[in-house]
């Protein structure tokens, strides 16, 4: 059962199901998926239920001539029930990163599966308000987690994207918990892109062994770069055309990921011609910002992406 046949949307002008066959025919893909298409004045965005994954939102909010695309779906991102889908938003939860037992998948169980539309509105600004629950393990744990535990995505589309996590130990011991976020956006330029908001700050450089340093200046992409962020700013700009924005709240970590040349093309779902098409700055807890979530405890972080300058 999909997330989308449990609680089916009303009917509304801005929002209607469809599937990756229909919205991408041009992606050679096992499943055709269900999404969930959101066309309103001020947006359109897809989402697939599975992982609760936002997968592209263009934004019309600086002119109706130059709409803006906020994230990047890999050209060649295969549609696979139960695998993670390359490019938007795909949520790593309830651990980020290689877990440290073997044959455990990366970035959580979270993303490869199906989440629940639990409501959709508008509300008075224009903007489409969904929010998505995984609270299948709520009762009994996953296989891979021994944590009873929910969640519940909130995601508030328009000019801007507004993301809003919740999640909440279930059980009665202390939980550990890393996550994120693991936004894909588009640049023009990758030689050239910059990314604001991080010096001074350590960094865990996942190319070296997790190997902490200390970032000097602006970020910037010359082959393989792979960098969990601790205690950022709230705010980091990736100055590209056009430049985002990307705020964060309650997530002290900042993820940057570009595969560089040769691992882009060792990726079926990226390739070479496309990894230098986008970089990932993601917004979470992750490396020695993991938590452990209190038994009956909730964390509540939100990200904001948005064009800005
Ligand atoms: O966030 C960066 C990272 O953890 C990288 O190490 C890289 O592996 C990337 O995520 C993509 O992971 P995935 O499992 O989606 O292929």
């Amino acid at each position: 059962m999909t997330g989308l046949t449990s609680a089916s949307p009303e009917n509304h002008p801005w929002w209607r199901l469809s599937d990756s066959a229909t919205e991408f025919p041009q992606h050679n893909s096992v499943d055709s998926l269900p999404l969930l298409v959101v066309e309103s004045p001020l947006c359109r965005s897809v989402i697939a239920p599975q992982g609760a994954q936002l997968l592209t939102h263009t934004s019309y909010g600086r002119t109706t001539s130059n709409n803006d695309q906020l994230l990047w779906l890999s050209p060649t991102a295969l549609f696979v029930r139960g695998k993670p889908l390359r490019g938007g938003v795909p949520l790593c939860l309830p651990w980020f990163g290689p877990h440290n037992e073997p044959g455990k998948p990366q970035h959580g169980f979270a993303r490869n599966e199906d989440w629940q539309l639990l409501g959709a509105q508008a509300d008075s600004d224009g903007n489409v308000v969904l929010s998505w629950g995984f609270g299948q393990y709520a009762s009994q744990p996953h296989p891979e987690f021994p944590w009873r535990f929910s969640a519940r995505l909130t995601m508030t589309l328009g000019t801007r994207i507004e993301l809003g996590l919740e999640i909440q130990n279930c059980d009665t011991s202390p939980m550990p918990l890393s996550w994120a976020l693991h936004s894909y956006h588009p640049v023009s330029d990758l030689a050239a892109v910059r990314v604001r908001g991080l010096a001074g700050c350590d960094f865990l450089d996942n190319t070296r062994q997790l190997e902490r340093r200390r970032q000097q200046g602006d970020v910037q992409f010359n082959g393989e770069l792979d960098r969990i962020y601790l205690s950022v700013p709230d705010e980091q700009i990736i100055a590209t055309e056009p430049a985002l924005a990307i705020r964060g709240s309650n997530c002290p970590s900042a993820i940057v990921w570009n595969p560089g040349y040769d691992k882009a093309a060792a990726l079926a779902d990226v390739g070479a011609e496309h990894g230098q098409e986008f970089i990932c700055l993601e917004r979470g807890n992750a490396g020695t910002n993991a938590l452990s979530l209190d038994a009956g405890a909730s964390h509540r972080a939100s990200v904001s992406i948005g064009v800005t300058g």
